[in-house]
Formats: structure tokens, sequence, C-alpha cells
């Protein structure tokens, strides 16, 4: 063969799969992800827990659960919003075009490097249902076909039967026009987020009303879900943001701790979730029924994760291990099934995971790793150390960080007092108990055992080492990922002061 006609088949052989012929085999993407969940909502992940999701433990039987998957922070009060720009583009907190020094950090037009803009020019067929707002809108708006409204309500239209409709209304659709290219599909849903407005008959299930008096509790129902055991009445300190949207205004809460109005959130919390792992069955079923599911790699989790009583606190503006982790439920051809490990994994990985199954080359502007050392059995984590942010109220407000076993969380607020620091031994402590839920008042409505005693350790001399460890850990994430801020034990590092963003973000998510 001559070498220019060598070179025009080597052309045609790296194209062909690219322009969606019908021999196309690439694999298809389902990416179902879900609005303020933590993992210990599943009984997946937390034996106590009581609510039923038989679909979602059927695919983690037949692929992997992540333990350690984490979102890398917000510097916003509306955490969803940079959680979904680091899913969509694979990119670190500070590096996204909404950060202080996002014009710096971040090359422009981010959008035309984000998971549908990816996937659309490499050929797949691309759809999307979510809610509407704070969210990533400029990618957003690349998806081929975009089926987006916020449906919270407590009706097959108004709540989550409504997202599910929109994908089998688009895999029938892709069926009518014979339409052979692999597909992307992003299914997300607007619950378990308040208002978390159940159905009348999953409420019932889990003991729980659409509350909507303010100025009074629930009755407490003894088929609520029970009190998490790090449940605590108040949190015991300012964390720099405690008077944010979700610790005061949530519908059916407020700024109410009391045991039933707990318990009946969650059981709401149960309800909305429940109803989503019924609209995620509607969707495999029909995958199945189409020939589809074999050749597809399904992705179950959550933007975040989330409180709901848990240290005193309501909402998603924290780093406890409730809410800096996310479920992370992945299966898929090649994955073998029933398996679990730590993974130490961000949200931001799965741009490069998807593109790796795809034999797509990530964009430049990708930080993300690809998860498939872990799910091929090469690696049980792709990371060392993890580092997470939370800076949407008081500054530089606050940073955790994890190695193996320790975890250090700061928190800081010049201009609001707060100070404070928590040094937890993950593997003898890993609800993160302070001295507070020991107290009888708090035990007396948990029943945490005297045996786990162990609290915070920030100020036991006998761990002095391991915070002296922790904070060099810290302080060395900080640099490397651009964080614009320092702590006033730490070194200035002469960065210059950080820029006002637009206050376009409401504190809602
Ligand atoms: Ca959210």
């Amino acid at each position: 063969m001559k070498p220019l006609a060598c070179c025009w088949l080597f052309t045609l052989l790296l194209v062909a799969p690219q322009i969606g012929t019908a021999a196309d085999q690439r694999p298809n993407f389902l990416f179902i992800l879900v609005d303020d969940q933590s993992p210990l909502d599943l009984k997946l992940y937390n034996p106590r827990s009581t609510l039923e999701t038989p679909v979602i433990d059927s695919l983690a039987a037949r692929g992997m659960v992540i333990d350690g998957a984490y979102h890398m922070g917000a510097h916003v009060g509306a955490v969803c919003t940079p959680s979904r720009h680091m899913i969509m583009s694979g990119r670190t907190l500070w590096r996204l075009p909404i950060a202080p020094w996002g014009e710096k950090n971040c090359p422009p037009n981010l959008e035309q490097q984000t998971l549908p803009a990816v996937f659309r020019r490499a050929g797949y067929a691309t759809m999307r249902t979510c809610k509407m707002g704070n969210s990533y809108e400029a990618a957003n708006r690349l998806y081929e076909v975009r089926r987006d409204a916020t449906k919270r309500g407590p009706t097959a239209e108004s709540g989550s039967h409504w997202h599910a409709e929109q994908v089998l209304d688009y895999l029938a659709e892709r069926k009518r026009s014979g339409d052979a290219r692999p597909f992307l599909i992003d299914f997300g849903f607007s619950h378990p987020h308040d208002t978390r407005d159940g159905t009348p008959e999953l409420l019932a299930r889990y003991g729980a009303v659409n509350h909507t008096d303010q100025d009074h509790s629930p009755s407490l129902n003894p088929k609520a879900p029970p009190l998490p055991l790090d449940y605590l009445p108040a949190h015991p300190f300012d964390n720099t943001h405690l008077d944010v949207r979700d610790e005061v205004a949530v519908s059916g809460v407020w700024r109410k701790r009391d045991e039933a109005s707990i318990r009946n959130e969650i059981g709401r919390q149960y309800a909305c979730s429940e109803n989503i792992d019924l609209q995620i069955g509607r969707v495999l079923s029909r995958l199945e029924e189409l020939g589809e599911l074999a050749n597809t790699y399904i992705v179950y989790t959550a933007d975040h994760g989330m409180s709901l009583g848990r240290h005193g606190l309501m909402g998603k503006q924290n780093l406890y291990q409730h809410t800096w982790r996310v479920p992370f439920i992945i299966a898929g051809p090649g994955i073998a099934a029933g398996q679990r490990l730590e993974g130490n994994i961000y949200l931001h990985d799965v741009l490069p995971t998807f593109c790796d199954y795809a034999g797509i080359s990530p964009p430049e502007t990708n930080e993300g790793l690809s998860l498939r050392p872990l799910l091929e059995g090469q690696r049980q984590t792709l990371r060392e150390v993890l580092y997470g942010v939370y800076s949407g109220g008081g500054k530089p407000g606050m940073r955790a960080v994890k190695r193996g076993d320790w975890k250090l969380i700061e928190y800081e607020s010049s201009d609001r007092g707060a100070r404070e620091t928590q040094l937890f031994n993950l593997q003898e402590n890993p609800d993160e108990y302070l001295p507070e839920h020991h107290s009888p008042e708090v035990r007396s409505l948990t029943g945490v055992q005297p045996a786990a005693r162990q609290t915070n350790l920030a100020g036991d001399p006998r761990h002095a080492g391991e915070l002296e460890m922790m904070r060099a850990v810290l302080l060395e994430e900080m640099r490397k990922w651009d964080d614009p801020y320092r702590f006033s034990f730490q070194p200035a590092d002469e960065l210059p002061p950080v820029p006002a963003r637009a206050p376009r973000q409401r504190p809602r998510n």
C-alpha cells in the first residue's frame, strides 16, 4: 500500500467509530445524579437505615460500591453549583470558572470541555433531564436533548416520576428513529432535596407527613426512621455558617432540632429516596427490554451528602463524613459483581472514567482520574489524601483533609470569631462523635453506647504529632489546589486579597 493510502485508511479507522455508524459498539453511559443524599441514608452504607432501595441494591450487587467517594467542596452556600461544575468538567474547585480566581485559573469556554460537549463531539447521542438552577447552565445547554424542570412535588407529574418519563420517552424516540449511536444520558432528580414532598403512600411507609406548620413540630410517629446515632440537638460551636439557609429555613424543620421534627424529615427524605429508586427501576427495566443494559455503564451518586440532624446540622454546608462523602455505585461491562472498596475518589473523576471506557481522550482541562484501575482490581485507592472545602460563609471557613484513618477539620472566620480544630481517627471513631454525643440527655435519645467514647482528639497531647502531621498535609493540599485563603496559623504565602464575586448565588441548591 502506498504511504498516502495507508495514512488515509488509518484516519478512516480512527474516525469510523466516532461518527455513529450502525457498527458502533462503544458502550452507553447512564449517569444517575440525585440531589442532596448522604451515603448514610442508604442501607448499603448504614445498616441502621430503614430506607428501602431494592433497585440501587441490585445495581450494587452487579457492580462496585465505593466507600470513600467525596466532592471537593464549595466556595458558596449553594454547594450544588460547584459540585455540578466539577462533575461536568473534571476540574477542581478553585480552578472552576465560577471560583474567585476563575478567570486566572481556568481556560476560557470550559463548557466546551464538559461531558455533553466531549461526548457529542465523539459521536454520542446525549440527553439530560434534571432540576433547573444551581448547576452548570453553559454545559447543560450542550446536551442534544434537554428536558430539565425542578420537580419536588408529591405527584407523578410534579415529582421524580416526571424525570424518569423524560428518559423513557427519549429511549422510545431513539428506537422509533433507529438511532444506533451509543448514548450518554444524564438522569438527574430534583429530590430528595427539600422541599421533601413525598407521595402519600411512601410517606405513610416512613411514618412521615409533608409538614408545613412552622409554629409546631409534627407528632412523633413510631414508624418514622430512628434518630441517627450522631444526632445532636444543636451544633456545639459556630462552624462559620450556622445561619445559612439550610440550617434555618428548610420547610418542615426550620430551626427545630427536636426528635419529632428530625425523624419526620428523615422519613420525608426516605420517602423521596424510595420513589427515586422506583423510577430508576423503570428505566433500567426498559433498557433491559431494549437490549441496551448489558452494554451500559451506570453510575449512581449524589452531588454531595447531607446532615439531616447529624451533629445538630440540617444542611450540606459542613465537612463531616455524612456530608463530605457521597454514595457512589458503578456497574457495567467488565466490572466484576459484588465489589466494594475505599477508592478515595472525587466526583470529578466521572468525566475521565467515562472517557476511558468510551475510548475518548479526556480534555486537557480535566484534572480527575479514571476509576478504571479500581474497577479492574489493580488498586484499592486512587489517592492517598482527600481535601475538602466549605467556604460559603465566614472566611476562610472550613477545610478538611483525610489521610489513612486520620481526618482534620479546621474552622475559622475572623469576622464571626469562629475558631475550632477537630482531629478524628475514623477507624476508631467513624461517626466523628464529639463530647456532646455522650451527654446523658443525648444518649437517652440516640442510644449511643458508652464503649464508643473516643471524640475529638485535637486537644489530646498524646495526638499532638498526628495533629501536626495533618496540619502539614492540609497546607500542602491548599497550596496544591490553589486555595486562595490561609488560616491564621498558616504562613500567609503572600496571597493577594480574594476578589469578591458577583453575589449571583442564591443560598439554595
Ligand atoms: Ca444538591
